[in-house]
C-alpha cells in the first residue's frame, strides 16, 4: 500500500498545482472536481489505506429534519447528538463509537482535516456501538447554511459507508437523489433508512422507493423502514422501531470480513473514480492550454502584422509625404546647401553652417517632421494591433475575462516609448555616418553639423526603398531636389557604401520597431505566464504531470481493490431486512 499512498500523495500535489484560470466550458467543473478529488485523497484514501484496520466509519447523512440525530440517539440509546425543532439543528458532527475505538477518532488519524474539541468533531464513547464500527451524525447535506453543507460534503467524502436517511414525505425530492448520485459516482457503499413512515404505509412506500433505487443504479442497496411514532419524553424512538438497523450494524461490527468488504468496495470505487477524474482533469488542462494558445496566438499575429505594416510603409516611402516632404524640400532646396554640397564637397563645414543659419533651421524642422511622421506610423500600427488583439480576445469566452481596462488600450507610455525608440535609432544612424565618414577623406574632418546633415539625408534614404524619389502625386515637386541630394550622398560615400548605410539603418530601424512591438505584445502574452498557463502542452507540464500521477495511482492499486467498479452489496446477494 505504501507505493499507492505515495502515488496518491504525488497526485494530490499535482492537483494542488493544476489551475483552470481560463473561463472555458470545462473550467468550472474541473475546479470543483480537482478540489473534491484532492480532498478525498486527503480525507479518505490516504488515511484509510494507511490504516485498513481502523473502524468502519458509517456516516449518517440526509436532509435537515429527516431525523438523523434522532436515529443516532435512538440507536445508541441516549442523547449523544441534540435533535431539535429548529432547522437545521446539527452544526457539529458527533461520532459515536465503542470505548476501545475512540483513540482512532480522538486523534487526527481518521478524518484528519476535521477539528476536534469544542465546535469541532465530538467523539462519544459508548458500549451501545459494537467495536470496529463508528457512527457519525452530520449536519444536513442540503443546508441553507453553507458551512453545514460543506462540512457534510467533506464528511461524506470520508465515509466508508453512507447511512442515508430520508423520510416518507421527502424521499422523492431531488436532493437525496443528487447526493445518492454522488455516492454512486464515488463508489461509496450506501444503506438507506426510510424514516417517519406513517402506520400501514410501509410496504407501499418502500416498494415505490425500491423501484426508484433500481432506476438510479442501486438495485440491491439495503433499505430499512422506520415507522413514524410519537416520541416519548426521552425524544428517542422506541428500540423495536430501529431494531433492524441496529442488528444490521451489529452484524457489521461482529463480522470483520463483512466490514472489510464494505471498506474495499468504497476504497475501490473511490480509487477508480480518482483515476477517471484525473484523466478528465488532464483534458481540462489541455483545454486551458489550447484556449491560451488561441489567445496568445491572436496577440502575436496582431503585432506581427503591425510589424509588416510598418515595414512596408517604411519601404514604399509612405513616411515621406505631406509635412515630411515639405520639410525635405526646404532642407534640400534652401540656403544654397545643395549647391554647396554638389560643387564643394570638401567644404562641408561651410555648407552645413549655411544650412543651419536662417530663422527656422530647415534641418531641425525636417528632423522633427521625420520624427513625428515615423512616430505616427508606429503608434498607429500599435493601436491597430491592440484593437485586433482586444477584438480577438473579446470574441473568445476566456479572453473577455482577461481584458482589464489597462489591456483594452495600448500602454499609457506608448508615446514616450516610441519617441525614445526613434531617438535611439537616429543616434545610431549618426553614429554610423560618423564611422563611415572616418573612412572617407572627403569627410575626414566632418563637423557635427555635417554629420547631422548627412545623417538626415541617410534617414530620408531609409524611407525610400529604391531611390530618393517619393511616390505618388508629390513626385514632380520633389524629384529634382531629391535626385540632387542622392547625388551628393553618392559623391560623399560612394554608391556601395551609401546602399550599405541605408540598408543597415533601415534594418536597424525595423529591429527596433519589432522590439517595441514585442514589448507591446508582451502586455498580452504575459497574462498567460502570470496565470501559470503555457500555450503548448509540455513535458512536465500540468496535464502531463496529472496523467503521470494518475497512471502511477492506477498501477499502484492492488489486485484486491482493482476489480473494476464494485457494487455493494454484491449484486444478487440478499441483504437484510
Ligand atoms: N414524532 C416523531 N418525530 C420525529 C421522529 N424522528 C424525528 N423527529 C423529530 O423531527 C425533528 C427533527 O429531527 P432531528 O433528528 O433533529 O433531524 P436531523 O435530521 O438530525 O436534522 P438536522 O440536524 O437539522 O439535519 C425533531 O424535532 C425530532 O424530534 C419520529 O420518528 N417521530
Ligand atoms: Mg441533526
Amino acid at each position: 500500500m505504501a507505493t499507492l499512498v505515495d502515488a496518491l500523495t504525488a497526485l494530490r500535489a499535482a492537483l494542488d498545482d493544476a489551475a483552470f484560470p481560463l473561463a472555458v466550458p470545462s473550467a468550472g467543473r474541473a475546479r470543483r472536481s480537482a478540489a473534491g478529488t484532492a480532498r478525498q485523497i486527503e480525507d479518505y484514501l490516504v488515511p484509510r489505506l494507511d490504516r485498513l484496520d481502523a473502524p468502519l466509519l458509517a456516516v449518517v447523512g440526509g436532509s435537515t429534519g429527516a431525523g438523523k440525530s434522532t436515529l443516532l440517539n435512538s440507536l445508541v440509546g441516549e442523547l449523544v447528538s441534540p435533535s431539535g425543532v429548529l432547522r437545521p439543528t446539527t452544526r457539529v458532527p458527533v461520532l459515536a463509537c465503542h470505548p476501545d475505538d475512540d483513540a482512532w477518532f480522538a486523534q487526527a488519524r481518521v478524518l484528519p482535516t476535521l477539528l476536534r474539541g469544542p465546535g469541532g468533531l465530538a467523539v462519544v464513547a459508548t458500549r451501545a456501538v459494537g467495536p470496529g464500527l463508528a457512527l457519525l451524525d452530520t449536519p444536513d447535506i442540503d443546508s441553507v447554511v453553507e458551512a453545514n453543507r460543506m462540512l457534510a460534503d467533506e464528511i461524506l467524502a470520508a465515509a466508508d459507508l453512507w447511512l442515508f436517511v430520508t423520510t416518507a414525505a421527502r424521499y422523492a425530492d431531488a436532493v437525496p437523489w443528487t447526493v445518492l448520485g454522488t455516492a454512486r459516482e464515488r463508489g461509496t457503499a450506501v444503506a438507506l433508512v426510510l424514516d417517519r413512515v406513517p402506520d400501514g404505509a410501509g410496504e407501499e412506500i418502500s416498494a415505490h422507493l425500491r423501484g426508484m433505487l433500481g432506476e438510479h443504479g442501486f438495485p440491491d442497496v439495503p433499505l430499512f423502514v422506520v415507522p413514524e411514532v410519537a416520541l416519548g419524553g426521552s425524544a428517542l424512538l422506541p428500540p423495536e422501531t430501529v431494531a433492524t438497523v441496529r442488528s444490521w450494524l451489529d452484524t457489521l461490527s461482529s463480522d470483520a470480513a463483512a466490514r472489510a468488504e464494505v471498506i474495499r468496495t468504497t476504497l475501490s470505487g473511490a480509487l477508480s473514480r480518482v483515476v477517471l477524474d484525473v484523466d478528465i482533469l488532464a483534458g481540462a488542462v489541455d483545454d486551458q492550454t489550447a484556449a491560451w494558445a488561441a489567445l496568445e496566438g491572436a496577440a502575436r499575429a496582431a503585432y506581427g502584422e503591425a510589424g509588416a505594416v510598418v515595414q512596408s510603409a517604411v519601404q514604399d516611402g509612405a513616411v515621406l509625404r505631406g509635412e515630411v516632404l515639405a520639410r525635405w524640400q526646404e532642407f534640400v532646396g534652401t540656403g544654397q546647401m545643395m549647391r554647396s554640397l554638389q560643387f564643394r564637397i570638401g567644404r562641408w563645414r561651410d555648407a552645413a553652417v549655411a544650412a543651419f543659419t536662417g530663422r527656422t533651421p530647415p534641418a531641425t524642422e525636417l528632423n522633427q517632421a521625420l520624427n513625428s511622421g515615423l512616430s505616427a506610423l508606429v503608434r498607429s500600427a500599435v493601436y491597430g494591433a491592440a484593437e485586433r488583439t482586444v477584438a480577438a480576445w473579446q470574441a473568445h469566452s476566456a479572453g473577455t475575462a482577461l481584458l482589464t481596462p489597462r489591456l483594452r488600450r495600448p500602454d499609457a507610455d506608448l508615446d514616450v516609448t516610441v519617441d525614445r525608440m526613434i531617438r535611439e535609432w537616429q543616434r545610431a544612424v549618426l553614429e554610423r555616418v560618423r564611422e563611415e565618414a572616418g573612412h572617407r577623406r572627403t569627410l575626414a574632418r566632418a563637423s557635427a553639423y555635417a554629420v547631422n546633415a548627412t545623417g538626415l539625408l541617410v534617414m530620408v534614404a531609409v524611407f525610400s526603398a529604391t531611390s530618393f524619389i517619393p511616390t505618388g502625386a508629390e513626385i514632380g515637386v520633389a524629384a529634382g531636389t531629391t535626385i540632387a541630394a542622392q547625388k551628393v550622398l553618392e559623391a560623399i560615400f560612394g554608391d556601395e557604401a551609401l546602399r550599405q548605410l541605408t540598408r543597415s539603418s533601415r534594418d536597424d530601424l525595423m529591429t527596433r520597431v519589432r522590439a517595441l512591438l514585442d514589448g507591446e505584445a508582451g502586455r498580452y502574452t504575459a497574462v498567460g505566464a502570470a496565470l501559470g498557463l503555457s500555450a503548448a502542452p509540455s513535458q512536465g507540464g500540468q496535464a502531463a504531470r496529472l496523467r503521470d500521477a494518475g497512471r502511477a495511482v492506477a498501477r499502484g492499486i492492488p489486485a484486491t481493490l482493482a476489480r473494476g467498479h464494485r457494487t455493494w452489496p454484491p449484486t444478487g446477494r440478499k441483504m437484510p431486512p
